[in-house]
This record gives C-alpha cells, sequence and structure tokens, in this order.
C-alpha cells in the first residue's frame, strides 16, 4: 500500500534547468567556451561540483581545485539571483494539484531534490507548506543514482521505501528510486526513462488511482 510520494525538484515540481542552463553558459562564455541546450542535458540532476567538471571538460579545459570551487561559487551566485525572482506561476502543470491531492488522500509528501537551493525555491513558489518533509543537497552525501536521497525521505516520514513513489525525470534519479526499492514514475519520455515502472509527460497526467496500480 502506497503511503506516501517523493518528488524530485527540477523537472518535476518546477523547470530550473533553463536557469542552470543560463548561469552555466554565462561561465562557459566567460572561460571562452560555448556551452549548449544539448549539452544542458548531460546536467539535469547532476550535482553542482559534477555539473561543473562535465562543461569544463566539454571546453577542454584543467582547473584547480581551488579555482573550480571559486567558478562553481559564481555559477551559483548567478542561479541565485535568478531563483529570487522565481514566481508561483512557474510551477509545472498539475504539480501543485497534485500535491494537494495527496495531502487530501492522507499520503505523505516529501521532496528528495540533489539541489542545495531547493528551500529557497519552494520558498519562491509558494509551495514549501505542501511537503512533510525535505531533503536535498545539503542533507546527502551521495549522488542520484544512489537511493540516499529517497531513503532519507521515506525514514523522515516513517515509511518504509516499498510504500513511497518517487517522481523522477532524470535517469540518475529514476535509477536511485529503484535502486531505493520504490515504485517510481518518470516524468519524461518513455524511451529515455526506460527503468520508470510508468512514464508520464507530467504531473498533470498523474492521479491518485494510478498510485495503486504501481
Ligand atoms: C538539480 C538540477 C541539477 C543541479 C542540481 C544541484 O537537481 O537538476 O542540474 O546541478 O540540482 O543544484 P544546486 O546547484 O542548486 O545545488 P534535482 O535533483 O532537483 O533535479
Ligand atoms: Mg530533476
Amino acid at each position: 500500500k502506497i503511503k506516501a510520494c517523493i518528488f524530485d525538484l527540477d523537472g518535476v515540481i518546477v523547470d530550473t534547468a533553463v536557469y542552470h542552463y543560463q548561469a552555466w553558459k554565462r561561465l562557459a562564455n566567460q572561460l571562452g567556451f560555448d556551452f549548449t541546450e544539448h549539452d544542458n542535458e548531460q546536467l539535469k540532476g547532476v550535482s553542482r561540483v559534477r555539473s561543473l567538471e562535465i562543461i569544463l571538460a566539454i571546453g577542454g579545459v584543467t582547473k584547480a581545485e581551488a579555482e573550480r570551487e571559486e567558478l562553481a561559487t559564481l555559477k551559483n551566485t548567478w542561479y541565485v539571483d535568478m531563483i529570487g525572482k522565481m514566481t508561483p506561476d512557474e510551477i509545472l502543470p498539475g504539480a501543485k494539484e497534485f500535491l494537494i491531492a495527496c495531502r487530501d488522500a492522507g499520503l505523505k509528501t516529501a521532496l528528495g531534490s540533489a539541489s542545495k537551493n531547493s528551500m529557497m525555491i519552494l520558498d519562491k513558489v509558494g509551495i514549501t507548506d505542501l511537503f512533510d518533509a525535505i531533503v536535498d543537497g545539503n542533507k546527502v552525501s551521495a549522488a542520484k543514482p544512489d537511493p540516499e536521497v529517497f531513503i532519507k525521505g521515506a525514514a523522515e516520514l516513517g515509511v518504509e521505501p516499498s510504500e513511497c513513489v518517487v517522481f523522477e525525470d532524470a535517469i540518475a534519479g529514476v535509477e536511485a528510486g529503484k535502486n531505493g526499492g520504490m515504485k517510481v514514475v518518470g516524468i519524461g519520455q518513455p524511451e529515455v526513462l526506460t527503468k520508470a515502472d510508468i512514464v508520464l509527460t507530467g504531473l498533470d497526467k498523474m492521479t491518485l488511482d494510478l498510485l495503486d496500480t504501481l
């Protein structure tokens, strides 16, 4: 019996990937190379530090650890400036409605995100109150596909992993949910999210009835 839903943030609740992209592109350009929207796909669900490593590899640039830290911080400053201007109308279709439906049905809800900025984003779009637990990049040490973020979410909610459904848009995130022994609803394309139990185009297609079929 499903008792809880755990949601990824970027790509499931909001599209912060566009802001990550703009900030990373600005950084890449400053370093003297371009960074395309196609390249940006590789960064979805990936941590800030790992994202920078991928970008430097794309540009064929090597930087010492201390400078990498400075560059990641610089990118984050730009990113935070942008998400600081986010508004509730940026919530993806159906996300808020499904969170409310979960709550009304007595299901617990948690956030399971790699982002260290998740609290600010939830606050700006006005849905912090709809989560019983928030597990993000500040609380976890192992990146997806390690299930740590979702296991911690289940633990904070006081439910078993087998009683949870994870909603994820990234391949590594879907794998993290499955590695944690959870049901996974992929948000995106079935050809990409092959390990998900079902794949939907968005939370606007999700219903409480579907939860029991997983
Ligand atoms: C998100 C994004 C990633 C980003 C990561 C860390 O993950 O998909 O592109 O690199 O968070 O974000 P920050 O730099 O804010 O700590 P998720 O797990 O919410 O999809
Ligand atoms: Mg995501």
